[in-house]
């Protein structure tokens, strides 16, 4: 930012913590004490660990490393380091109760947010435009999103609640859209806000393909499965069977038939008939995948992804958003644990593409075919433990965000990844298809 802008970036960077900190106290206020340190999921910390977690992070980053003070608990580093104890093993470490994890956040806020005041965003690459807050504000909402997902695991009496999503008010005016063939601009080396793996920007030339203009709904999902998809083969890979049958999966995650065959769900505690119309969620990427073949179709890569998302046909260049250069509000996208669900395809039109593809950013994730790699000369960045460790490891790539992620991630060079069978996180995923000589000319 120019110099003139440092009280500006100041005051927004503080926003954004406290934004963050909002959404994080909601999710750990709303439970007791005891659903705060259980473990409801071997998937998933309990609460009371992501909350610690949360200010510890903050502490190494902002408080030691940019402010150079001194630790407030240098004592607990190990128990919050992801590195050293599996979520399955984590209820079992003398963690802080949840009084002394509130307690200590706190206080990691507030010496956070004496260096914020202090602090020149410039030289130092880990300031430089307010990198270093970025990353934690994000970091926090990131953990916000698990912990979102440590909700929907829990069993009990609803305790979250939020407004229903808009209705559909245009549906996309074609089921696919041509993304015509050529190079584009992948990731970025300007953003402010985009971490070590977006980064740098490049060349890839993407052949032309079809791109469906919705992520595929639940009533599409469940004729999937009414025509045999969980019982036929050959629409599944070889790992994707082997998968099937050892998990005996049968629907998505949180699904159960009734004797009619009618599908219900349970969302937050709350058990509804499965929405037709809203992008199916819970599912993990072979389960998409065998839908996509048994459509006729495949997912798209992440490259594909991401220029139906950015490219700009007219300039050539790449945009931070599907609709635009315009910060995202409720009009734009699902974003932001606004509605504790996905919206009904269409009800995002000012969201869409130019060219027609609604609904890319906000809802659910979205699965791709690609593996989670670094960009050419990827450098990490602050620490290798954020993407490197996981790169080339058979992590897919997911786009897109859900109604869980919040706004400051739904830039469209954000990347998330996850292990290709796991089902608790937002994930649904959208269908593509090679383009055949002729045709679409
Ligand atoms: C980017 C969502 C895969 O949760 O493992 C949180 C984010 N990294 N703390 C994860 C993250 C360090 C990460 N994902
Ligand atoms: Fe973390």
């Amino acid at each position: 930012p120019a110099i003139g802008g440092e009280e500006t970036l100041r005051t927004a960077i503080a926003a954004e913590l406290g934004r963050a900190r909002h959404r994080s106290i909601a999710l750990t206020e709303s439970v007791d004490d005891s659903d705060l340190t259980r473990q409801h999921s071997p998937l998933m910390s309990p609460l009371v660990w992501d909350y610690a977690h949360i200010g510890n992070q903050e502490e190494l980053w902002l408080v030691r490393d940019v402010g150079g003070l001194v630790p407030l608990r240098s004592d607990i580093d190990e128990l919050y380091d992801a590195f050293q104890h599996a979520r399955a093993d984590r209820p079992a470490l003398p963690l802080l109760s949840p009084d002394e994890a509130r307690a200590y956040v706190r206080g990691v806020r507030e010496k956070a947010l004496d260096v914020l005041d202090r602090t020149r965003f410039r030289g130092r690459r880990l300031v430089a435009g307010g990198f270093a807050f970025h990353m934690i504000a994000q970091h926090e909402q990131q953990h916000a999103e698990t912990m979102l997902a440590t909700h929907q695991l829990r069993m009990g009496e609803p305790v979250l609640h939020a407004p229903a999503p808009p209705s559909a008010s245009a549906l996309p005016e074609t089921t696919e859209v041509l993304i015509p063939g050529g190079p584009f601009t992948m990731g970025t080396d300007t953003d402010p806000w985009a971490l070590d793996n977006e980064r740098p920007a490049h060349t890839v030339f993407v052949a032309p393909f079809l791109l469906d203009t919705t992520p595929v709904t639940n009533a599409a999902y469940a004729e999937f499965i009414e025509a045999g998809g969980y019982r036929r083969r050959e629409w599944w890979t070889e790992t994707g069977w082997a998968h099937r049958s050892r998990a005996e999966l049968r629907a998505p995650l949180f699904w159960e038939s009734d004797s009619d065959g009618s599908w219900w769900r349970r969302r937050f505690g709350v058990v509804e008939p499965v929405p037709a119309d809203e992008p199916v969620v819970h599912v993990c990427a072979h389960e998409a995948e065998a839908y996509a073949r048994w459509r006729g179709r495949r997912l798209p890569t992440e490259a594909e992804w991401e220029k139906a998302a950015r490219h700009d046909p007219i300039d050539g260049r790449s945009r931070r958003y599907p609709w635009g250069a315009a910060e995202p509000t409720a009009e734009h996208a699902n974003l932001g644990q606004r509605h504790l669900r996905p919206a009904p395809v269409g009800a995002y039109p000012r969201g869409a593409t130019p060219a027609g593809v609604h609904q890319l950013v906000g809802d659910v994730w979205e699965w791709t075919s690609s593996v989670f790699r670094g960009y050419p000369d990827f450098a990490a960045f602050p620490y290798r433990e954020y993407s490197e460790v996981f790169l080339d490891s058979g992590y897919r790539v997911l786009r897109g965000g859900s109604f869980g992620t919040d706004t400051s991630m739904g830039r469209a060079t954000f990347r998330n990844w996850d292990h290709p069978i796991r089902r608790q996180i937002f994930a649904g995923f959208r269908c593509a298809r090679d383009v055949s000589p002729g045709e679409w000319a």
